[in-house]
């Protein structure tokens, strides 16, 4: 059968989106092959058959299905026999306060730090409509993220730190194995450290030895930021 997902893509090649990373790991989770079609911001067009705007969008088989919770929940529904995306229900529950978290919290921190650099790296014809979309929702110019990045970068280390804590103390946020919950925060890091023109994280951090667990876990320890 075929599976293809629509990825946001820079336009260096580089698949920068949090929430379609966390879709590409929730496939490598449930053994699910697929391909990928890069997209642009401005592609609307292509999308249309999924009813909306935005990236992730899955055709699997005859299914098309956006929106990466969406998209979780149909991978668990569609193929029970794989790998559980969420364990019990009560860690499906649980794994919704991370999802919160990294939207209200995680995202916006990351936002700031990243936000003109993304810009920078899109294709000249996303250009425009990011920079009228971002501005519009962060309320500021993007050239003022530059001048405040140090005071964004303290911000995003306040609300790393039980990130931190925690997988110091823990191989994965789900325990002795990632699950939803890991690909959730993985999609935001990977986000962030894809796109920021400055290090996120300095070698030994935690969070950079979770990270390649993550990938290790899906034996995706090699692939290119485009995979
Ligand atoms: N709630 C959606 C959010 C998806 C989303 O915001 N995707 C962004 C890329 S990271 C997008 O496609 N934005 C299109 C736009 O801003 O026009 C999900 O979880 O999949």
């Amino acid at each position: 059968m075929n599976r293809t997902l629509y990825d946001l893509t820079a336009a260096d090649g580089t698949r920068f989106s949090p929430y379609c990373w966390r879709v590409k790991l929730a496939l490598a989770h449930k053994n699910l092959a697929y391909e990928t079609i890069p997209w642009h911001f401005t592609e609307k067009e292509a999308l249309a058959a999924s009813g909306q705007g935005k990236v992730p969008v899955l055709l699997d088989g005859a299914n098309i299905v956006s929106d990466s919770q969406i998209i979780a929940d149909y991978l668990e529904r569609t193929y029970p026999n794989e790998a559980s995306l969420f364990g019990e229900p009560p860690a499906r529950a649980l794994s919704m306060f991370v999802k919160q978290w990294a939207e209200m919290s995680l995202h916006p921190a990351l936002a700031q730090v990243v936000v003109a650099d993304i810009h920078r790296r899109l294709h000249p014809k996303d250009q425009e409509y990011f920079r009228l979309t971002r501005e519009a929702m962060l309320g500021r110019r993007l050239e003022e993220f530059d001048a405040t990045r140090h005071l964004a970068l303290e911000r995003l280390d306040l609300v790393l730190r039980p990130l931190r804590k925690l997988l110091t103390d823990q191989a994965f946020l789900a325990g002795e194995a990632p699950n939803w919950a890991d690909h959730i925060v993985f999609g935001a890091l990977q986000w962030g450290r894809l796109m920021s023109s400055t290090p996120l994280f300095q070698p030994g951090d935690a969070l950079l030895g979770w990270m390649e667990r993550v990938l290790g876990t899906y034996g995706l320890e090699g692939a290119t930021p485009a995979a």
